[in-house]
């Protein structure tokens, strides 16, 4: 018993500033939007390399007024999306933000968002780390994933 609670202490004492280094965000991309456009999506893997779970909140950009976790539920030939209100990432686990399937729903940029731009986006974690990220703009016929 004294054992668990010595190893709870040491968890919550070096959990959050740890917190950002076992959580990982890699390939991350936007689409290119055409001029004009008020929506985009934004893909990545996320990536927990520690052994506790990371909850992400939400995640926020100075580049778009609005950005949400969405996922696509299909049903027949319907697609549509929702609001995720949080994403947990297992241990040892990845989750794929791709197309398809869940991913950043970016809305309203503050200016046009052109191939070959780094879009700078933070994911808030339940833990109250901040992971601070960047985009790539890939074109839009970019194959998915590239
Ligand atoms: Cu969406």
């Amino acid at each position: 018993m004294k054992l668990q609670t010595l190893g709870w202490a040491l968890v919550f004492a070096t959990g959050a500033a740890h917190a950002g280094g076992r959580f990982a965000v890699h390939d991350a991309w936007i689409r290119a939007m055409p001029p004009g456009a008020t929506m985009a999506a934004g893909y990545a893997t996320l990536s927990n390399d520690g052994d506790t779970p990371v909850t992400i909140l939400t995640a926020q950009s100075d580049t778009f007024r609005n950005v949400t976790l969405h996922e696509t539920l299909v049903s027949g030939d319907v697609s549509k999306m929702r609001e995720v209100h949080r994403l947990v990432v297992a241990p040892g686990a990845t989750i794929k933000l791709e197309p398809g399937g869940r991913h950043l729903m970016l809305m309203s940029p503050r200016h046009d968002i052109v191939a070959g731009d780094k879009v700078g986006i933070t994911f808030l974690l339940r833990d109250g780390t901040r992971v601070d990220t960047w985009f790539d703009v890939t074109a839009p016929d970019a194959p998915a994933g590239d």
